[in-house]
């Protein structure tokens, strides 16, 4: 069934020239691009957008670096979208990622791990909504 996820490369990938790495890598799984924009979060946005962490130890450090420069944030559309891009990134912890994943291959930390997807429909179609109106997507 064809889903749509919402994909962002954090500061710290896009400071580093990795866009065109991780949008090859996008096509190159058959998963589409269908929006893309690049901007940078003010601390109201991000606190937002990461507020079902807001309690944990580690949110204000998130919402610092999440705000440090521009992220690119992409709609991804495919087959299985989200779990398919959540392979793509591998675990959380680049530590802890399976070879060839994104975080795997650029993820310097935990926190600095390059990439955000979507953990299921809900989040996706928040998150979605979060930074795109529906005339900038381009289903095909
Ligand atoms: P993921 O869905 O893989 O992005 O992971 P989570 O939703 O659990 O975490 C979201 C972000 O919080 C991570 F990308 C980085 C940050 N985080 C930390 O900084 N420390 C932690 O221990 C866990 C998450």
């Amino acid at each position: 069934m064809s889903e749509r996820t919402l994909s962002i490369i954090k500061p710290d990938g896009v400071a580093r020239g990795l866009v065109g790495e991780i949008y090859r890598r996008f096509e190159a799984s058959g998963l589409r691009i269908i929006g893309a924009r690049m901007t940078r979060l003010d601390t109201q946005k991000a606190r937002a957008f990461y507020q079902a962490h807001r309690q944990r130890p580690f949110y204000d450090d998130l919402v610092a670096y999440m705000t440090s420069g521009p992220i690119m944030a992409q709609v991804l559309e495919g087959d299985n979208a989200i779990q398919r891009n959540r392979e793509l990134m591998g675990a959380t912890n680049p530590a802890q990622a399976a070879v060839g994943t994104v975080r795997a291959d650029y993820g310097e930390s935990i926190e600095r791990n390059v990439v955000h997807g979507s953990d299921g429909p809900g989040a996706a179609r928040e998150e979605i909504d979060f930074f795109f109106r529906p005339d900038d997507l381009h289903s095909r």
